[in-house]
């Protein structure tokens, strides 16, 4: 496949409500959407940097950035006919995992399109649908916040993630367990702690917490694995994981006993893929992160969470947890079972909404030959 046109779009989707985590808030969601076009086939990706350097270095100035100058003229007039050859060509480049994920994406769309498969099955999934869960963000108070999980509760998620930061921990998480002691709950700190908050997470210990998500810093594994010695909970690493080598590392000192994939974070769906087989072997049980992803992004992550890997619920929610109105179609639903079905349409298996796709777009490019 010669690689003929490649747009790049930044767009701005609002949120339904606020999303507040130890790093911010944000309203908007701000991504870049990628469209790759080569012999009448077109593939679309979603880059997942955001407005800020807030969970990641990247934001979608840097990621177009790196796209426009480096990762599209690499790829743009060239032969790909797999995967590989994309990893060969940005051989010499290094970081921007969520920029090189992102254009990834779309030739993995592209790919399966070609070959008239979904991307599930050529990723390897083996199940329909997926279970799910919801993360929620940082709220006013304790009563709101158990008032909030009551909510996406009886709208049917049967887990429960919630966001915290120091000082907003230990009674947010016992006002929620309080509530409803039976629910699979877990956190997520987004490495606003350090070791010196030890106490904090003796506290949640307690809590049958299905596990601790990213505690101490983004770019630490030791203090993670002395952490790790002081807790029955599980910890959970996602920042700090941003290729299947740290996850081999992680593990062989015992940083976490659970891994968050996210394709962006590790540099793509293959790198993902090597995370998921390595901890599968290993018996680890991984699951999807989210990042507030479009219809597009969030189905790339239930092809992937369709692996036999991902033992626990995914932070793919249904469209509308997010965004009223959404750039790709169909949209995605919650299944009575807390499930989100897998597509099954070639490629990503969602079309994208060009009227929709229009009204989002800040900022638009088209690079060819
Ligand atoms: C996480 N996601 O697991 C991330 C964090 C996150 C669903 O909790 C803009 C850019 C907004 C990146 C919101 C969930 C974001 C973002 C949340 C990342 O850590
Ligand atoms: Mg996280």
């Amino acid at each position: 496949m010669k690689i003929e046109v490649i747009e790049l779009r930044h767009v701005r989707m609002r949120l339904c409500a606020p999303f507040e985590t130890s790093f911010g808030v944000e309203l908007d969601r701000d991504c870049l959407i990628l469209r790759v076009d080569s012999e009448g086939m077109t593939g679309w990706g979603e880059c997942a940097a955001g407005s800020t350097p807030g969970y990641s270095y990247e934001t979608t100035e840097t990621a177009w950035h790196v796209l426009s100058e480096f990762f599209i003229p690499a790829v743009l007039g060239r032969q790909v006919e797999e995967i590989e050859d994309y990893r060969c060509r940005l051989g010499a480049y290094k970081g921007h995992n969520l920029a090189r994920a992102g254009l990834e994406m779309a030739l993995w769309d592209l790919l399966a399109k070609v070959q008239g498969k979904s991307l599930a099955a050529i990723l390897g999934g083996v199940v329909e649908r997926v279970p799910v869960g919801v993360s929620i963000g940082i709220q006013q108070d304790p009563d709101v916040l158990v008032d909030v999980v009551s909510q996406y509760i009886e709208a049917g998620y049967r887990r429960v993630k919630i966001k915290i930061k120091p000082g907003r921990d230990v009674v947010e998480v016992e006002a929620v367990r309080k509530s409803f002691p039976d629910l699979p709950l877990q956190v997520d700190a987004n490495s606003a702690y350090t070791l010196e908050d030890v106490a904090v997470f003796k506290s949640l210990d307690d809590q049958q917490l299905l596990l601790i998500e990213q505690p101490l810093a983004e770019d630490d594994l030791i203090d993670h694995s002395q952490l790790q010695a002081h807790l029955q909970t599980p910890i959970c690493l996602d920042e700090s994981i941003i290729s299947a080598r740290h996850a081999r590392q992680a593990l062989e000192i015992d940083a976490c006993r659970v891994v968050n994939i996210k394709s962006g974070r590790v540099g793509g769906l293959l790198e993902g893929l090597a995370v998921h087989d390595l901890c599968y072997k290993a018996g680890v049980p991984v699951w999807c992160g989210g990042m507030l992803e479009t219809g597009i992004g969030r189905a790339a992550n239930l092809a992937l969470a369709s692996l036999p890997g991902f033992t626990l619920p995914g932070d793919i929610s249904a469209s509308d947890r997010y965004y009223a109105e959404d750039i790709a179609e169909p949209r995605f639903t919650l299944n009575a079972d807390s499930t989100i079905d897998v597509p099954t349409g070639a490629g990503l298996g969602v079309e994208v909404v060009s009227d929709a796709l229009e009204r989002v777009t800040l900022r638009r490019e088209v690079y060819k030959l």
